[in-house]
């Protein structure tokens, strides 16, 4: 057997140190995923997938840390996975979350870890999706992702998310720039935290506003929180898990997992595909081309089908 399905199988049967070597495996995103991915397959899909998004700052890790004992009367074991594309996995800020979001005297119900990738496009959404995998493989029944709510990699990483919550500050500002990074759209909770400063009600009036135009049915709710204090927190648990009760009511949690799957799948491959494509126009085969094809040596179909034939040979 090798050293990776070994440590796999460690995890599976409990060992939280293999799992954390197994989500450090995970974040560079190397060959070794399919691997996990293999031999994990038949034991996922179990837990439930809470995505909290926003901007940097608006609270998240805290609100995150205050809904987990919450959380722990309704699920019997909490992972949490801090997903930022910025900073390295031992990068100060990181760990500033990791002391805020410690968990600590939760023992052994909660599991935190915060990931990071400086690999390929789309290599973070799949070292999340795989790193989210394992955790439910292993039997963490509630998933909790933080991920910054401002470019696509946050929102392929929210595609892993049944439920998503948004997390706004007052202020208009906030606002405005969630309806420009699709997160009106995205979100399937809200909450408006730091409502213990001015301007929540008005940004509450804001938000509902935006989301009227959407006409989504049923309305997304609109919570407000006080994360540091606790205040409204509880609340907030209930709209998440009233979200959950709806899609798994309704019929949706599996046909809204195939269309977030789906779209992973997708834009893992476009993202792939620019890479190479990219890659290709560097190549000494393609400058030629191009030198033929701007003399007139070759029309632009013969130029195409060429360097598109190039991109499907398998490469050793
Ligand atoms: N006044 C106030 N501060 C908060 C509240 N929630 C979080 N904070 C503070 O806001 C800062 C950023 O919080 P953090 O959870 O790291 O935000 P994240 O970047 O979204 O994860 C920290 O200093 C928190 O203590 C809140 O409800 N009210
Ligand atoms: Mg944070």
């Amino acid at each position: 057997m090798s050293a990776i399905c070994e440590q796999v199988d460690a995890a599976l049967a409990g060992s939280r140190p293999a799992l954390a070597r197994l989500l450090s495996i995970a974040e560079r995103s190397g060959p070794e995923l399919l691997e996990i991915e293999d031999r994990i397959s038949a034991r996922v899909g179990n837990a439930l997938v809470v995505g909290v998004t926003g901007p940097p700052g608006a609270g998240k890790s805290t609100l995150i840390n205050a809904l987990l004992p919450h959380a722990l009367k309704d699920f019997d074991g909490v992972g949490v996975l801090a997903v930022d594309p910025s900073s390295p996995f031992s990068d100060g800020a990181i760990l500033g979350d990791r002391v805020r979001m410690q968990g600590g005297e939760y023992g052994s119900s909660v599991f935190i870890r915060s990931m990071a990738s400086r690999g390929e496009l789309g290599g973070l959404a799949r070292a999340a999706s795989t790193a989210m995998r394992l955790m439910d493989a292993c039997g963490w029944s509630l998933i909790i992702i933080e991920t910054l709510g401002i470019g696509q990699v946050e929102l392929d990483v929210m595609n892993l998310a049944d439920t998503t919550l948004v997390v706004l500050n007052p202020g208009w500002g906030d606002t405005i720039q969630a309806n420009k990074a699709g997160l009106t759209e995205a979100g399937d909770v809200f909450v408006i935290n730091k409502a213990d400063k001015p301007g929540a009600d008005v940004t509450r009036t804001d938000l509902l506003e935006s989301l009227s135009l959407l006409n989504r049915e049923p309305p997304p709710p609109v919570c407000q929180s006080t994360a540091s204090t606790g205040d409204g927190v509880a609340e907030l648990w209930t709209a998440l898990r009233d979200h959950q009760d709806y899609l798994e009511q309704s019929g949706q949690l599996d046909s809204a997992r195939a269309h977030k799957q789906q779209l992973l799948v997708r834009r893992t491959i476009t993202h792939q595909l620019t890479h190479e494509v990219e890659r290709l126009m560097d190549s000494d085969l393609a400058t030629s081309m191009l030198d033929q094809s701007t003399l007139g040596q070759l029309d632009l179909r013969q130029t195409v089908d060429r360097l598109l034939r190039e991109l499907a040979r398998p490469r050793g």
